[in-house]
């Protein structure tokens, strides 16, 4: 992965990811990209101000978007699909029909109610009919549901990382971050030491490395 300032300054033989740092659906894209060794240029963008070249291709204007030759990749899940349909070996894919099925359930589970309950919990002012204690319960149901997984096996599908553990620590890590005592009295030891192997690998460290 190496940051360009400009798009103009591209390779053009290398695939290009319009990426924001902070965006969780563009870290998962980020990891899976960098896990596979896939070489790739990333031009970060201010969410505030789209580069008309990225509306160009894909004008709904959310990031991550992977650009390959005349290929334009616009949904995170999407990226992760086509690094893992060009290394169907690589080791964090999931092989046995069951934990395909259960990677996408906790996949789809996490990008719909969860995300959902984690943005009202995040912007908790914008719901005044609800406490923070409220928000925080809606939003630890997948928690819980995540720690149940974790008791039985140390990442999500199994006892290796894999894609889904990829797609899913950076929506947790955002949860946690908002009031580390309130989700550390939930005492979920699973999803705490799960977090803590993610945020503190080398993979995320190298997706998260600022321009410049
Ligand atoms: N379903 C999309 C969602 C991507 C998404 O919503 N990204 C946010 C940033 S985290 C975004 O670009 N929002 C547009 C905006 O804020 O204008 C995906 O998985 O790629």
């Amino acid at each position: 992965m190496k940051y360009i300032e400009a798009f103009s300054k591209r390779n053009k033989s290398l695939p290009f990811l319009f990426s924001y740092r902070r965006c969780p659906y563009a870290m998962r894209a980020r990891m899976v990209l960098i896990y596979a060794n896939i070489d790739f240029e990333l031009i970060e963008i201010s969410l505030k101000s789209k580069p008309p070249e990225m509306l160009n291709f894909s004008p709904k204007g959310t990031v991550p978007v992977l650009i390959i030759d005349e290929q334009i990749i616009d949904e995170s899940m999407d990226i992760i699909d086509w690094v893992l349909n060009q290394n169907p070996n690589i080791e964090i894919n999931t092989q046995r029909p069951q934990e395909k099925q259960l990677a996408q359930e906790i996949i789809k589970e996490n990008d719909t109610s969860f995300k959902k309950a984690l943005d009202a919990y995040k912007y908790s002012i914008q719901y005044p009919e609800k406490n923070i204690d409220q928000l925080f319960k809606e939003a630890t149901i997948f928690l819980d549901y995540l720690e149940t997984k974790l008791s039985r096996t140390s990442f999500l599908v199994n006892d290796y990382l894999t894609f889904v553990d990829i797609a899913i620590f950076p929506f947790v890590r955002q949860l946690v971050n908002v009031n580390k005592e309130r989700f550390l009295k939930l005492n979920l030891k699973g999803v705490e030491k799960w977090l803590k192997v993610l945020i503190g690998s080398d993979l995320f460290k190298n997706a998260m490395k600022k321009p410049g």
